[in-house]
């Protein structure tokens, strides 16, 4: 009674607060917030899904079938059958095109996700043991995003997913992600957009996604680094145009890159 009174009351509680983290009771995925994401949620809710859940029926019957019809006391004298040619042509073909039916809209939008279009704003995240590290080549800006410990959570902020420098981009525009890491594999990942890539060390991997909701979205570390590996969460604030460009204002100065390139020779040439 207690766990239905808590789905029940988990549906207000979802209404009022922002819908693009993980839920108490939540079943499937979260709410999709870009293309690519509605297309995985749709291929999998519609198509991926019911397949499975009628195999699974499909074979759940067969075994009771075969347990209640060909039980000792009803079966005495067991039937020394051992090859069937059609039931063998049937199980082998039938999967076959099972998984080709599966194949082909799945790799479609692989493929899709994997064409980047031309990128508005490029964001670079560095996996580290155990927080992220950002970057945004074009605007001369870097900063680390560290976890909120509990004790220092404000209102809103959920727990082991809030950080205290959080990524920002402009809504509807294609934001593409470069993803490295400096010490081990981590994995930056995003519910909401559709997307997960590894972070390899000495290695960049990209990926992109457009946002088509203001809103702060949730992700996760998605490959295990360590010790910490839960505690180095991925913030994604999704803001308008107007307001990018005031956060860019700011962050120009705030997470200022030290070094300018321009020292750097001066001080190469000076040795
Ligand atoms: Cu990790």
């Amino acid at each position: 009674m207690k766990k239905i009174l808590l789905i029940i009351s988990s549906f207000f509680i979802s209404v009022a607060a922002l819908a693009d983290q993980p839920k108490e009771w939540q079943l499937g995925f979260q709410n999709a917030a870009s293309q690519s994401m509605r297309e995985i949620v749709n291929f999998h809710d519609n198509l991926l899904l019911p397949i499975i859940i009628a195999i699974s029926v499909f074979v759940l019957f067969l075994m009771i079938y075969v347990s209640i019809r060909f039980r000792a006391s009803r079966n005495p004298i067991p039937s020394k059958t051992t090859h069937n040619v059609t039931v063998e042509i049937l199980w082998t073909l039938i999967p076959c095109l099972i998984l080709i039916v599966l194949a082909v809209p799945s790799f479609k939008i692989l493929y899709k996700q994997d064409t980047i279009p031309k990128a508005d704003v490029t964001v670079k995240a560095i996996g580290y043991q155990w927080y992220w590290g950002y970057e945004y080549p074009d605007e001369n800006i870097i900063f680390d995003s560290y976890m909120i410990e509990t004790k220092d959570l404000k209102e809103n902020q959920p727990r082991l997913l809030s950080v205290d420098n959080e990524v920002v981009v402009p809504v509807n525009k294609v934001v593409k992600v470069l993803i490295t890491a400096n010490d081990v594999l981590h994995a930056w990942a995003l519910p909401s957009f559709g997307v997960k890539r590894d972070a390899v060390p000495g290695r960049i991997n990209e990926t992109w996604f457009k946002a088509e909701k203001v809103g702060t979205y949730y992700g996760q570390c998605s490959e295990l680094c360590g010790i910490k590996h839960a505690f180095m969460p991925i913030t994604v604030r999704v803001v308008s145009e107007a307001d990018y460009t005031e956060w860019l204002t700011g962050a120009k100065i705030k997470f200022a890159k030290e070094i300018i390139e321009e020292d750097q020779f001066k001080k190469l040439a000076s040795k």
